[in-house]
């Protein structure tokens, strides 16, 4: 017999109309193979094939809402939504629950997400942004720094990470100054400048992340005396500047600002030398996703997330073979319905469940559907990232080579102006 075919939706931000994260380039191709990977396996959904049908969301929320729209009223209907970039999760995530769907985040890293009562139906293999606060803290008590600054942008991933920072220093009794901006950093900057900020902490997207650096470079806020903190999921050659956003900085002016910043983000990849469920190490994944690209993969949008989009296909196709195995014998899973609670039920605790071997590592998802990871630190020294370390924030333990460098030659610099007693 002919197999019945489970329709999905996934929205892709392919590129970044609003300068937000454009990580469907690597993660479309990514889920693409898994659904193949799937399809072609005897073991899982037998007698089902899976299909999506996906849009490009721009990673602009309101685009999204017209995609969600889309998926509810075109047929055939879907049984369950991917989602990346965190403005896009946040209103398809909040408003799916009224069809009844869940929705699989490979790409929203928003600690808002988090949120139960906000997001019922929502699970993520992206881990929370919040994963790294820990992280942060615990370098600034290696470093002996007791103030630092956080520059932010006004978005609600950035604001809830920077609050999330905040409260952890206050309990660690170290300092935290907040500047927000909205698109143009330049005022925030000079105040970073009058209040003498030295240790500081950036939450924005990549396009924010230049203007930030090229303004750090024309108010030199950056060399010796300066310690930056980036996000680490921007591609490694993020801080080239490109012609049409006109930034007023010159690529060497942009890499000696870069110089010796450090970044932390959460552990994406396995590297695990057993495969996962789909017989690939995270390591063989990669390189078959590499032979997809005709460039360097560090210049290519959503790479390092691409191991959480694989998965997340994976979650989604367990947890309908599990609702399969688990609904009634007069209901059948290709019946589902935008009303249809037996379904929708099942499939809920099925996906929350969830547990197996990914290419990006262990996939389970806590009570509030997020997933727990280790955070790399990485440092740019002469141009190229460096890992300096990992840490994992349940046991709290920090694994550090030592191979960080100072343009100072000494050692870190300290949080603040240091005033000499004669
Ligand atoms: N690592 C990409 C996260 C993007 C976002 O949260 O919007």
């Amino acid at each position: 017999a002919e197999p019945v075919t489970l329709h999905i939706g996934g929205t892709f931000p392919m590129e970044s109309g609003s300068g937000g994260w454009a990580g469907g380039e690597a993660c479309l191709p990514a889920v693409e193979m898994a659904l193949e990977d799937v399809n072609s396996r005897h073991d899982i959904l037998p007698g089902y094939t899976l299909n999506m049908t996906n849009h490009n969301s721009q990673c602009q929320p309101g685009l999204a809402m017209q995609q969600l729209y889309d998926f509810l009223y075109k047929p055939p209907t879907k049984l369950m939504l991917l989602t990346g970039c965190s403005p896009v999760t946040t209103v398809i995530a909040e408003a799916a629950p009224v069809w009844k769907l869940v929705v699989l985040s490979y790409g929203g890293s928003s600690p808002a997400l988090s949120n139960r009562n906000r997001f019922p139906t929502l699970f993520r293999t992206h881990p929370s942004a919040n994963m790294q606060n820990p992280t942060r803290i615990h370098i600034m008590e290696k470093f002996k720094w007791k103030r630092f600054t956080i520059l932010m942008s006004v978005e609600e991933v950035f604001v809830t990470t920077a609050k999330d920072l905040e409260a952890l220093a206050r309990k660690k009794g170290i300092k935290v100054d907040r500047q927000s901006f909205y698109g143009d950093p330049v005022d925030a900057m000079k105040t970073l400048q009058r209040q003498d900020a030295r240790i500081i902490i950036g939450l924005f997207y990549v396009t924010e992340a230049r203007k930030v650096l090229c303004q750090a470079y024309h108010h030199g806020l950056y060399g010796r005396r300066y310690v930056w903190f980036f996000i680490g999921w921007y591609a490694d050659t993020w801080y080239i500047p490109s012609p049409e956003e006109h930034l007023n900085c010159t690529a060497e002016q942009m890499a000696e600002a870069a110089e010796y910043h450090f970044t932390t983000e959460s552990v994406m990849l396995s590297r695990d030398n057993a495969p996962a469920i789909s017989k690939m190490t995270g390591g063989q994944f990669q390189e078959r996703l590499t032979r997809h690209f005709q460039k360097d993969t560090a210049n290519v949008g959503g790479f390092p997330e691409a191991p959480l989009a694989y998965d997340a296909v994976w979650a989604l196709a367990l947890a309908f073979n599990c609702t399969r195995n688990n609904l009634p014998p007069s209901i059948q899973l290709e019946n589902f319905s935008y009303d249809n609670k037996i379904i929708a039920d099942t499939l809920f605790q099925c996906v929350k469940n969830t547990s197996f071997r990914g290419v990006s590592g262990k996939v389970m998802f806590s009570d509030s559907g997020d997933r727990i990871a280790r955070t790399q630190i990485e440092q740019m020294q002469g141009g190229k990232y460096k890992i300096m370390g990992y840490y994992d924030t349940t046991s709290g333990d920090l694994e550090w080579y030592n191979k960080e460098q100072w343009l100072n030659g000494r050692g870190p610099p300290p949080d603040s102006t240091v005033i000499k007693k004669h």
